[in-house]
């Protein structure tokens, strides 16, 4: 039998992290056997509903749940993990400073970063999943310099699956037969969705997207800013933002960076830019990855139309203010 595998959930007491915790105890992230133990984390106004999950945890009797920490103290949540999942983070309340909100983000994933940093397992991986996420990772990465720069990533994976979702409710097909769209950049309203290189699988072979929509009206416009504000769409029609599709885009992420992406296949993961396609480097950027052996590589060498361009210096400026937005609450 394969050794337990310990996953950090942080913010576990929340709504994501509600419908997360089920899915790593059934197998949805690590495989159907693969044995797990969860460490959730929250604070101490949420210690209680916390426990509450626990409870549950306990209830469902999931054959591969190995163990449950719940806990307030980041050391103990952070101790000996192998999977790092930040889903805990300080949310944006109405009439609050932008930089307010950042400030207190950069606080909360410095000191996570350090604690992750120090009693993590050697290895670990972390997906940041919590907003501002490409920034959050960003400062978890400075303040975490002897995890690997490669070890720590942001959450686009929903709103890359929105775009499948989109895509296949428009032509009428099985969304697993769509892929290989991309998410450029940030995890905010600038994000570039992008179907130039995205096909369809069909009975006579794999079809470019753009061939089959026919309409490049909608695919360079509504396409586009459907994917952008569907947060946004959920919000309005749920009275809560979106919970079990962000879980279930958390799994993939996690999934497909251990287990690996299928031949042929890409995702968008955000992760530390190394200059590809002109983004600057230093910032944790949404690109479209394969994953092999735990180990992410961007996809190389793919066309970028002027039209793309902007897109994706757009969403890339974007995050350089963030960037100098977060080191300037540092001080
Ligand atoms: P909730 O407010 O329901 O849950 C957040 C939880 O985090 C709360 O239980 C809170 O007590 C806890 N928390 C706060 N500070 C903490 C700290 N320092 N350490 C540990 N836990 C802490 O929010 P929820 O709807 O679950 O969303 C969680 C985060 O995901 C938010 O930041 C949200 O903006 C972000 N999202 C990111 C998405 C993505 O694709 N990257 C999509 C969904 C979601 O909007």
């Amino acid at each position: 039998a394969k050794e337990p595998v310990r996953v950090l959930v942080t913010g576990a007491a929340g709504q994501i992290g509600y419908a997360l915790v089920p899915m790593i105890a059934r197998g949805v992230m690590l495989g159907a056997d693969q044995p797990v133990i969860l460490h959730m984390l929250d604070i101490p106004p949420a210690a209680e509903a916390l426990n509450g999950v626990k409870m549950e945890l306990v209830d469902a009797a999931f054959p591969l749940l190995k163990g449950v920490v719940a806990t307030t103290d980041v050391v103990e949540a952070c101790t000996g993990v192998n999977i790092a999942v930040m889903v805990g983070g300080f949310p944006r309340k109405e009439g609050m400073e932008r930089k307010d909100v950042m400030s207190k983000n950069v606080s909360i994933y410095k000191s996570q970063a350090s604690a992750l940093e120090q009693h993590a397992a050697p290895n670990c991986k972390v997906l940041v999943v919590a907003n501002p996420a490409n920034t959050n990772a960003l400062i978890l990465k400075e303040f975490a310099p002897s995890i690997p720069a490669n070890n720590i990533t942001c959450l686009t994976r929903l709103d890359h699956n929105r775009a499948l979702g989109q895509i296949s409710e428009r032509l009428n097909v099985q969304v697993c037969d769509v892929k290989n769209v991309i998410i450029w950049g940030n995890h905010s309203s600038t994000q570039y969705p992008d179907v130039n290189h995205a096909t369809v699988k069909t009975p006579s072979g794999e079809k470019p997207v753009r061939e089959l929509v026919k309409d490049d009206a909608w695919l360079n416009g509504e396409f586009i800013t459907t994917v952008q504000q569907r947060g946004a769409a959920i919000i309005k029609a749920r009275k809560l933002s979106s919970a079990l599709s962000a879980a279930s885009a958390a799994c993939d992420h996690i999934r497909d960076w251990v287990l690996g992406t299928p031949e042929g296949t890409w995702v968008s993961m955000g992760v530390y830019s190394d200059g590809s396609y002109n983004v600057p480097a230093g910032l944790i950027y949404s690109f479209p990855v394969t994953c092999k052996n735990g180990e992410w590589k961007i996809v190389q060498g793919l066309s970028i139309d002027e039209f793309s361009r902007k897109k994706l210096d757009l969403t890339g400026e974007e995050l350089s203010e963030e960037k100098a937005l977060a080191y300037s609450c540092l001080t």
